[in-house]
């Protein structure tokens, strides 16, 4: 089946055209999903801004309907769109059901939200006078979306977006057309008024690129990697647009001494390989204290070894595949590197079929200072570091370009306090993956993970909106 784009509420197609197949099985074609360009990105644009003052005028009503329904229709369909979502990312089928039904969350979230963009009133220190802040929308924006969670971060930038009368023009991920274009479907039933959701699909170095320079788009939310996400930060800020940034994380999980041993390995298990290490949440470094070392790092080795990878439809699987050939290739470079820069290297083996598939590996003996230990890899391979004590895990967990998620193992009060006090990252989990978030609360990094307001919950609100100061002599 052919995919169109999705612009002033109309399907419109390209004779360009991008084939959708499974990394499960390449012979399992999802689509043909259409590839835009410039003009289309500036098609959608003008539709976009003829249609955005009387969204952000209309009463806050619509867009709470609008949004309550798109949630509905999305939960209501959470099987078909799970299947989908496993079928073109590789996640595994309860994995892939999970983020839909997160996504319908977001948008009734949202939906609420929508009703309490409340303002301020405050009295002038002019005697007389009336001071407002309110918050309006910023106007058009453009959402760079990837493919590693296709349909729940579409939502989570979307969602708000819409809420507070904003219109959009999205660039999913070119891996993962299916999800977005879905939700294109579901907006259009919704009710959502033609021009204020426009999908645009094709490549970043066109459709991408051309969002990021046209000057009617006010601000732009781009999740991905490190080196484009630096790029459209500095062509944002060139432009004078806001920008907010996801990127990549090194996350550090650490495990001390008194940690409940089975709770730090299914912690560390389910950070580090669940959805194939693709998640920007990742456990990447284990550290690890000396007197629980070694028996962390054998019910580690030995439960990744369990972990069965393979069909993501299938429901025994834990493990689905990466995501395509070159990513396949990029994790099996740094297997390589681990194993030259001095790691014992356990597990990392090819699976079979006719898909990217590989199973989890552990560099265990692992240093901070290694390249795989510092890169993001973003894929199922995390580090096990050794150290002395506490204070060591600290420093080597804080020791990073990145600060996204910082996780720690403990049943020590004392010790979980200080890390979550201590942890340079955005968010800290205690006795949890550092992986796997909420959906009403603030979700973002520091240093080189993030860059801009934090996306999610209430805080989404700080970049989706511009504030108004108002002073009025009656
Ligand atoms: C999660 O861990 O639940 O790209 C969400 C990513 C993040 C989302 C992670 N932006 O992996």
């Amino acid at each position: 089946m052919d995919f169109a784009h999705y612009i002033g509420g109309e399907w419109v197609g390209d004779s360009d055209v991008t084939t959708n197949t499974s990394p499960a099985n390449r012979d399992d074609v999802i689509g043909t999903y259409a590839r835009g360009d410039a003009a289309r990105v500036d098609q959608a644009v003008s539709a976009a801004l003829a249609a955005q003052p009387d969204w952000a005028s209309a009463s806050p009503q619509l867009r709470h309907d609008v949004l309550e329904r798109a949630g509905a229709l999305i939960v209501e369909r959470k099987d078909e769109l799970g299947r989908l979502l496993a079928r073109e990312e590789g996640k595994t089928i309860a994995e892939a059901v999970g983020e839909t039904v997160r996504a319908s969350q977001v948008f009734k979230f949202f939906a609420g939200e929508a009703l309490r963009n409340t303002g301020d009133a405050v009295a002038s220190v002019r005697p007389g006078i009336d001071v407002m802040i309110e918050r309006e929308a910023v106007g058009v924006i453009g959402l760079i979306t990837p493919w590693n969670f296709p349909i729940a971060i579409p939502a989570w930038k979307l969602a708000p977006a819409l809420a507070y009368g904003n219109a959009v023009v999205m660039k999913p991920a070119e891996l993962t057309p299916g999800c977005a274009w879905e939700l294109a479907k579901i907006l259009d039933e919704a009710g959502c008024p033609a021009g204020i959701f426009n999908l645009v699909m094709g490549p970043g170095s066109k459709v991408g690129a051309r969002i990021v320079e046209h000057e009617d788009i006010a601000a732009v939310s781009f999740t991905g990697s490190v080196a484009t996400g630096r790029q459209v930060a500095v062509d944002c800020a060139a432009r004078g647009k806001k920008v907010q940034l996801e990127m990549g994380g090194k996350n550090p999980m650490v495990v001390v001494d008194d940690a409940d041993l089975d709770v730090a390995v299914g912690a560390s298990l389910n950070g580090a390989f669940f959805s194939t290490g693709q998640r920007c949440t990742a456990s990447s470094r284990l550290i690890v204290t000396a007197g629980i070392h070694d028996a962390f790092l054998d019910k580690l080795t030995a439960a990744a070894a369990d972990l069965v990878i393979g069909d993501p439809l299938d429901a025994k699987t834990q493990i689905g595949p990466v995501v395509d050939q070159g990513q396949l290739d990029q994790n099996l470079e740094y297997l390589a590197l681990a194993a030259t820069e001095g790691c014992d290297v356990r597990g990392g083996g090819l699976g079979n079929g006719n898909g990217f598939f590989m199973h989890p590996a552990i560099f265990a003996g692992a240093s901070n200072q290694m390249r795989v230990s510092r890169e993001e890899i973003f894929g199922p391979m995390a580090s096990v570091i050794k150290v002395a004590d506490y204070d060591e895990a600290l420093a080597v967990a804080n020791d990073t370009e990145f600060g996204l998620s910082s996780g720690i193992c403990t049943t020590s009060l004392k010790i979980a306090t200080d890390f979550r006090r201590n942890a340079k990252a955005g968010m800290v989990m205690v006795n949890l993956p550092t992986a796997g978030v909420d959906y009403h609360v603030p979700f973002g990094g520091r240093k080189g993970s993030s860059y801009g307001p934090r996306e999610q919950g209430s805080y989404a609100r700080e970049f989706y909106t511009t504030v108004k100061t108002s002073y009025i002599a009656p």
